[in-house]
């Protein structure tokens, strides 16, 4: 099978999901042609059945706001018609999936079927789908996919609350390739972050304001003062000023350490013992099953579809948005090491469960129904 996967190529997860998916689909045999304005942060070096067409936006001087959406749709139509793709794969509704309705309809037009599948995320209904500027095309383009995927049930209520949408959603949830969290002990020494003594907890987001990031400075100050600890905080986003100015304000900048953007963040997750995730919403947290696969526990908020991830109480603990006490308490009792070892084993064997062996194959169902008989192999 020819597939063509199209997503946003950097840091977020929509991006690191669909190239995960995209690489296991390569080892099987199948040919996946990523299509994106840069190469995917998580693809790593060149491997066989995989290929990568840029989107090239030109600067014309006219253009105040460059029609992406329609470079987008062009470089669908001449990777499908290149390459003879069976099946279009677009990760994130905006503007993904209209251009991918653009293309197909383009394509029909000189006989060629290409069958679209979207795969709702997170923020491109949650947040973006509160906008009324976006809501008829996101609608309207998640409509006629031949089929739609969200990431949790969580995420899939909140498309048919918040759209008039009348297509099926199917719930895949999220995955983790088990050998990428093997091998990583002596990667990096766990003492040039915290001493033996010290918790080392950690926070990975693109530090916007859906992360809450300054609940993650007041609860870290709050174990902080309670017993020895850490904190590294990984990634970048406009939220970072206003957190390390707050770590000063609250007098632990002398324990956080600001990484910033790491190209392989699942290093980092590796040393820590404690993974903070304060989200006002967060329809997934692929970060939080990567802490777990990594033997990590998650210290999140109720939000969307983080219980479908994390196991309160036994692979981490949840709290109500914005409660710093609560997530507090609950971040000692994780660190106390008569806990600790315990919850380190659950979360691991929690993530097992998202092993991408097991989800894999309802991508491949999902692909099944839609794709035309000669093209399924
Ligand atoms: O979290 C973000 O802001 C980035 C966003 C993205 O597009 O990568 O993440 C969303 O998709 C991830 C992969 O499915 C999910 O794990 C995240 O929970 C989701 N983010 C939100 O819902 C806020």
């Amino acid at each position: 099978m020819r597939v063509g996967m199209v997503c946003y190529p950097t840091f977020g997860g929509s991006g690191v999901v669909a190239t995960e998916l995209g690489k296991a689909l390569a080892a099987q045999g199948h040919e996946v042609h990523f299509i994106t304005y840069d190469q995917p942060v998580r693809l790593g070096s060149f491997r066989p059945n995989v290929y990568y067409h840029e989107v090239r936006i030109s600067k014309y001087p006219l253009f105040d706001y460059p029609p992406y959406e329609l470079v987008l749709a062009s470089k669908m139509v001449e990777v499908a018609r290149q390459q003879k793709l069976d099946i279009l794969h677009v990760h994130y509704a905006i503007p993904h999936a209209s251009s991918a309705y653009t293309a197909k309809r383009i394509l029909e037009a000189s006989g060629h079927h290409l069958p679209v599948i979207t795969t709702l995320h997170g923020t491109d209904i949650t947040l973006l789908g509160k906008d009324p500027s976006f809501e008829p095309v996101i609608s309207f383009a998640i409509n006629q996919s031949d089929a739609v995927t969200a990431v949790s049930s969580s995420l899939r209520s909140d498309t048919y609350k918040l759209f008039g949408i009348n297509a099926d959603i199917e719930v895949i949830p999220n995955f983790i390739c088990p050998s990428h969290f093997t091998n990583l002990d002596g990667t990096h020494n766990r003492a040039d972050f915290a001493a033996h003594d010290e918790a080392l907890v950690c926070h990975i987001s693109n530090f916007r304001p859906v992360k809450r990031v300054p609940d993650v400075i007041k609860t870290f100050a709050k174990v902080a003062a309670q017993r020895p600890a850490r904190l590294m905080m990984v990634g970048d986003g406009p939220d970072r000023p206003a957190a390390e100015r707050l770590a000063r304000e609250l007098g632990v900048a002398d324990k956080i350490a600001f990484l910033g953007k790491l190209k392989n963040p699942i290093e980092a997750l590796a040393l820590a013992d404690l993974f903070l995730l304060p989200s006002e919403s967060e329809s997934f947290g692929l970060a939080a099953l990567e802490a777990m696969a990594c033997g990590v526990p998650v210290l999140a908020t109720e939000a969307g579809g983080l219980p479908e991830v994390i196991r309160h109480g036994v692979s981490g603990m949840l709290a109500p948005i914005g409660d710093v006490e609560t997530m507090a308490k609950h971040a000692l009792f994780l660190l106390d090491p008569a806990n600790l070892d315990r919850f380190r084993k659950q979360a691991k064997e929690r993530a097992s469960a998202f092993h991408i062996q097991k989800v894999l194959p309802t991508y491949l169902a999902a692909y099944g129904r839609i794709l035309t008989p000669k093209s399924a192999d």
